[in-house]
């Protein structure tokens, strides 16, 4: 397959960034979203444009203002942005988006930096070759399934109501946040409402080994998985909790690259990888821990961290690959900002599919004053 699209491919046009605009950014969520570590009522996120060539390139940077999920902030990741990796790209030319993360390579970490430039890097080049991204990165599907992720709620109550509404919006599968505390009961309670519906948990690292015996307390209940149940280095710990489960583990914040994927796949430390491209550095690295699992016959699903339009966009694509046999985390613009910072905004069919954008690049169109509105700060870093 991809040898004959490489066949039909346009010359490439080099990659060539003579300006970018960094831009902070604070949107309203719909609803709030709590998880273990917390609760979101606004989203801070940083966007990234690159212009080179008379295109240009958009990417969103998922790190959060609080340093909770992951240990990069929007603030850290404009700092390194703005000083050492802008820099390093600017007047350069590469001859495609996938050397750009080798070319950030003497920077150590900030993989949520280095992607939002790398992902605009892939935007820019997908709409110079006149393809949708999905092409360039190797997706084969026109339509995902979406699955979609449920904060931790006031009351058990509040929770059947949540969950009963996604349903009937399409959602392929429902995955709810747990912690300490609450997590048998809401697993107990949305299996006797919803006996078939395919389910699992993310815990988004708040358990240790020795709390196991909460974990196995869910193994009864058919859940499709147990996503990031410990912290986000126990890479060995998840291996011995997973060999005293049935239910298969799956990591999310501890794969931040192929190489720490395929060492957790080889200990056995999970079954089901979770790829956000945001996490390990952007799309060409996305592509090497698809592949990975792929050759080792473990399945992915795509991640979501409360993205835009921009970085749904860019999800979309990449969760056209496929080995992204399972729904993922991404949901319709509605269930976030309204409205989106695009057009047309993402939906979900009623039998839980989002189409593929097939426009140039990450083909939506970016609303300028939406855009403008939400801006908190802006910066212009050329050649
Ligand atoms: O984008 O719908 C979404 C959120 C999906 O649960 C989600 N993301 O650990 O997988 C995860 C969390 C990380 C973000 S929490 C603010
Ligand atoms: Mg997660």
């Amino acid at each position: 397959m991809r040898a004959v699209r490489a066949c039909r491919r346009a010359p490439h046009t080099p990659v060539h960034i003579d300006s970018v605009d960094l831009r902070r950014l604070r949107l309203p969520l719909v609803r709030p979203f709590e998880t273990s570590f917390g609760r979101t009522d606004e989203r801070e996120f940083l966007l990234v444009r690159v212009r080179g060539e008379g295109e240009e390139g958009w990417g969103e940077c998922v790190a959060d203002e609080l340093p909770y999920y992951s240990a990069e902030t929007t603030a850290t990741a404009w700092h390194v942005l703005e000083r050492y990796l802008v820099p390093r790209l600017l007047g350069r030319r590469l001859a495609h988006p996938r050397e750009v993360l080798p070319a950030l390579a003497d920077v150590r970490g900030h993989r949520m930096a280095k992607a939002a430039l790398e992902m605009a890097a892939w935007d820019l080049h997908a709409r110079q070759q006149g393809r949708p991204l999905w092409r360039e990165l190797g997706g084969v599907r026109a339509a995902i399934p979406c699955g979609v992720s449920v904060g931790i709620q006031p009351s058990l109550e509040a929770l059947a109501d949540r969950v009963a509404e996604e349903r009937a919006a399409g959602y392929q599968r429902v995955k709810i946040k747990i912690k300490p505390g609450w997590d048998r009961a809401p697993v107990a309670l949305l299996r006797e409402r919803f006996a078939e519906l395919p389910l699992m948990v993310d815990a988004n690292a708040a358990y240790t080994l020795d709390q196991a015996d909460d974990l196995r307390a869910l193994d009864g209940h058919g859940l499709l998985m147990i996503e990031q149940p410990l912290d986000e280095e126990d890479i060995g710990e998840h291996a011995a909790l997973q060999a005293r489960l049935k239910t298969p583990l799956c990591l999310d914040e501890s794969i931040v690259s192929a190489r720490r994927a395929r060492e957790a796949l080889a200990i056995g430390a999970c079954r089901i990888v979770n790829i956000k491209p945001g996490r390990v550095g952007g799309h060409a690295e996305s592509v090497a821990v698809h592949d990975a699992c792929a050759g080792a016959g473990v399945p992915v699903w795509h991640g979501g961290m409360l993205e835009s339009g921009i970085g749904r966009a860019h999800n979309v694509h990449l969760a056209s690959l496929p080995n992204f046999s399972l729904p993922g985390d991404i949901a319709a613009s509605r269930r976030y900002f309204e409205p989106d910072l695009v057009e047309p905004p993402f939906v979900v069919s009623p039998d839980g599919l989002m189409q593929v954008p097939q426009e140039p690049g990450i083909g939506v169109t970016i609303v300028a004053d939406r855009v403008a509105r939400a801006t908190r700060d802006a910066l212009t870093l050329d050649a």
